[in-house]
């Protein structure tokens, strides 16, 4: 079965090479894929760019492009088991995570699907009875989209719905090590009557394909998710042709724990906000801040459970958390660790490879670093695995409290998400508005709705997906004049009088 997709039909690689694509629980092989290079990334690039300038998709009426989406909604709800079974092999999550991710999935395309038909443009009152204005919003045009080994079909769910809802067509590039999921997606929309060109799937490198994808002149929009220095080189690359661009690139988020906290409910939620799907999350809460008072207690009662978090593969129903994503990111976050010990960060449990059966698979353990600072590097970059970082705070009065928690949570270069725990309601609110954070949790962490828009401040990234600005992305904006009663400007003096 030849697994890459480009003006309508399935095709291997140009070159002819392909991937093994291996489940991070046990290395186990699971899938043989195409492996894509420039020369298929320039075709697919192409054929989107025919299938945007010649159509039929640009112009379909929005009802029949939601229901298509519908219909995707309605299919993947049906083959749901198989689904994540795939997702689950690729990423090595645990069979309840990826049913969880592709019932989000299913709320993505609906949401995108009621949302295209309940958009409408705006008539403006020019004030001159012989002027009609109005904007209106068209599809930007091709859009290269590129999606990371985390969460793979929920991101390309993200792009994907909102760029066919708004009439563009695309070219996708999931990550090179995650591409199952992606291939089953753009297999269902061919299958569901999507136009031949409007959606091509090209696997491969990043440093290849995606690099293809992100200076190609005929991209009119790139979106990528993903690490911030890939972003930094993607932004670099869409600058050329003047792209428009959307980036979430991740974050280093502050969870913040008041002494006036519901301490049980904080504490057990702060193993969920790091440790989830073993800290490769971009939106984890991977500081911990809390007030010097409850430190020892906090920290203590993290330090008896984390270890007791039992890890293990897709299939293995006692297991609360799975492996990283591959043996190198294993070895990136052990190096983050060993780095941050270095630097004067306590380990007070994890921070060693597990043995026995996991040494299979690329697991790392759940890993606590106490007594660190805003300077130190663990804090400061991502490690982007299961390693929480502890920073504490402390005031004299309630404000010089607040102010002191809030200059280390902001003391970053992200600024994805954030969440603060008190059961002190203005308190709340002043931290909310406080934090430089695209997402803020009061008294919760993670939980997300398709409704709601989603994305970074600062170098977390540009734009927001979801909500309705995540529609917003993929169209152009049009202002419109209409002179019913056309006459003569007048400005220049005609010579003929
Ligand atoms: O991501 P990359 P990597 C962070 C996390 C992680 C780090 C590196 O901190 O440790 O990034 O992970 C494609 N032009 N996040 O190396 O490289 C690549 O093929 C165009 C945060 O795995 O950013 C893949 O499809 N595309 C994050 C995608 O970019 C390029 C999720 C993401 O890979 C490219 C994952 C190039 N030059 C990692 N180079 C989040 N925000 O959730 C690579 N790619």
């Amino acid at each position: 079965m030849t697994t890459l997709h480009i003006a309508g039909e399935w095709r291997a690689a140009a070159s002819g090479e392909t991937r093994e694509i291996t489940c991070p629980a046990d290395r186990s092989v699971v899938v043989t894929v195409d492996e894509g290079g420039v020369a298929d990334a320039l075709e697919a690039v192409r054929a989107a760019r025919r299938a945007f300038d010649e159509g039929p998709w640009p112009s379909t009426p929005t009802p029949e492009r939601a229901a298509l989406l519908t219909r995707i909604a309605d299919r993947l709800e049906r083959e749901l088991e198989d689904v994540a079974r795939l997702e689950a092999l690729d990423t090595g999550k645990r069979m309840v995570e990826a049913r969880l991710d592709m019932q989000d999935i299913v709320a993505v395309f609906r949401h995108f699907a009621s949302l295209a038909q309940a958009e409408a443009g705006r008539v403006i009152d020019a004030g001159m009875p012989d002027i009609s204005s109005r904007v209106v919003t068209e599809p930007v045009g091709v859009c290269a989209l590129i999606t990371p080994w985390n969460f793979p079909l929920l991101q390309t769910a993200w792009k994907v719905a909102p760029a066919l809802a708004a009439g563009n067509t695309f070219v996708l590039k999931p990550s090179e090590l995650t591409p199952q999921t992606a291939i089953w997606l753009v297999r269902a929309l061919t299958e569901e009557g999507l136009p031949a060109g409007v959606a091509n799937l090209v696997l491969g490198p990043g440093a290849t394909v995606g690099a293809a994808m992100t200076s190609a002149p005929e991209v009119d929009l790139v979106s990528f998710t993903g690490g911030l220095e890939t972003g930094r080189t993607i932004m670099a690359a869409a600058a050329g042709t003047v792209k428009k661009i959307a980036l979430e690139l991740g974050g280093k988020n502050p969870n913040i724990i008041f002494a006036d906290a519901d301490l049980d409910a904080a504490i057990d939620n702060a193993l969920t906000a790091i440790f989830l799907d073993s800290g490769q999350v971009c939106s984890a809460g991977s500081r911990l801040v809390v007030e010097e008072s409850i430190h020892d207690q906090v920290v203590d009662e993290l330090v008896r459970r984390a270890p007791a978090i039992r890890m293990g593969g897709p299939f293995d129903e006692s297991a609360e958390t799975g492996p990283l994503i591959s043996d190198g990111h294993r070895d990136k976050v052990e190096a983050h660790v060993a780095a941050a010990v270095a630097e004067g960060a306590v380990l007070r449990c994890g921070g060693e490879r597990p043995g026995g059966a996991l040494s299979k698979g690329s697991y790392y353990p759940p890993t606590i670093l106490d007594g660190c600072t805003s300077d130190m590097t663990c804090v400061q970059e991502e490690s982007f695995g299961p390693v929480l970082t502890v920073e504490t705070f402390s005031g004299e009065t309630r404000d010089a409290a607040e102010d002191a928690a809030i200059a280390i949570a902001n003391d970053t270069i992200y600024g994805l998400t954030g969440a603060v725990w008190t059961q002190d309601a203005g308190r709340a609110e002043r931290m909310a508005r406080r934090l430089r954070h695209g997402t803020v949790w009061i008294n919760d962490f993670h939980p997300y709705v398709p409704a709601a828009e989603w994305g970074g401040m600062k170098q977390s990234g540009i734009g927001r997906e979801l909500g309705t600005a995540g529609l917003h992305e993929y169209q152009e904006t049009k202002h419109i004049w209409h002179n019913t009663r056309p006459a003569r400007a007048g400005w220049f003096h005609d010579p003929q009088g």
